[in-house]
């Protein structure tokens, strides 16, 4: 197969969910020598894209949205170390959670595997974070950042409620709040008093780095 026939096919198999064969095309990839990065942003991204589209449309259902988001996470753990290989030093600790109520992780994985490769130390709380949770780690990581992620518009007014565990534990002005995740606007970030918002995982990293230099008041190793 020529690597233009491999992302077709990534991203027809991601989209019908054959894990199998999603897993077979990323390693014939790799051994072509494709990079990860040109599989994971020109066809599976794009492929659960067009997923969400026909979930909207009324064409998909949660099932076929579930098996192909195991099929893209199954080529996730394939690339996650070689996109994570950098060997960048360490800019800051970032602890990571999707917002109680809500189980989408894909986002929040492929963000952590971003930050991982620019050189953070990642702590993932998982999915369906408590703001209790949150406030936990905090304390005892004592991150730079912390980042709640979001998918659904009925679980996104979790950042507030976040946000007020963090000022009720008075660890508000100890942190950097991002937040993120497919329905968050800029705008909401705004009104729930978050420090930052990144729309992809590529800008998150540029956001993070930003926001902490500013914070230590000098630039952070690239
Ligand atoms: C796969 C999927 C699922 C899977 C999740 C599997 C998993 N392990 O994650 C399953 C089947 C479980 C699922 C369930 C549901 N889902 Co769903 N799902 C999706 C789908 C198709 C893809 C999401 C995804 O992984 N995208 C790919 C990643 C790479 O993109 P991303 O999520 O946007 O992440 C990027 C950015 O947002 C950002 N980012 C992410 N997190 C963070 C955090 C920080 C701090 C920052 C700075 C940035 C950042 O960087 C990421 C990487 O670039 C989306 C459609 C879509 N297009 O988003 C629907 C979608 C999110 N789901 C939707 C719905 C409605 C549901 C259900 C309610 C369906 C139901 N009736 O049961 C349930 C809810 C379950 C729950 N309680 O959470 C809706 C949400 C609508 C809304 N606005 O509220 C969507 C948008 C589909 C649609 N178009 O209607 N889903």
């Amino acid at each position: 197969m020529t690597p233009d026939e491999i992302l077709q096919a990534l991203y027809d198999e991601t989209l019908v969910g054959n894990a199998p064969a999603v897993l077979e095309l990323t390693n014939q990839g790799l051994h072509l020598g494709m990079g990860p990065e040109t599989m994971l942003f020109d066809a599976l991204i794009p492929s659960l894209e067009e997923v969400g589209a026909r979930f909207e449309r009324g064409d998909f259902f949660v099932p076929e949205m579930l098996i192909a988001g195991r099929a893209m996470a199954g080529s996730m753990e394939v690339l996650r170390p070689l996109l994570a290989e950098t060997g960048a030093q360490t800019v800051g600790t970032f602890v990571m959670g999707t917002v109680k109520g809500d189980v989408h992780d894909i986002g929040k994985n492929l963000v952590n595997i971003m930050l991982e490769g620019a050189g953070f130390n990642v702590i993932d709380l998982g999915v369906q974070v408590a703001p209790e949770k949150f406030v936990e780690a905090i304390v005892e990581h004592k991150p730079d950042i912390v980042g709640f992620s979001a998918f659904l518009t009925t679980t996104m007014p979790m950042f507030k409620a976040n946000m007020n565990a963090l000022q009720k534990a008075g660890l508000r002005d100890d942190v950097i709040v991002m937040v993120g995740g497919a329905p968050v606007t800029p705008e909401y970030a705004d009104a729930v008093g978050a420090d930052g918002y990144a729309a992809d995982a590529s800008a998150t990293v540029k956001k993070a780095k930003e926001l902490i230099s500013r914070r230590r008041g000098a630039p952070v190793p690239v």
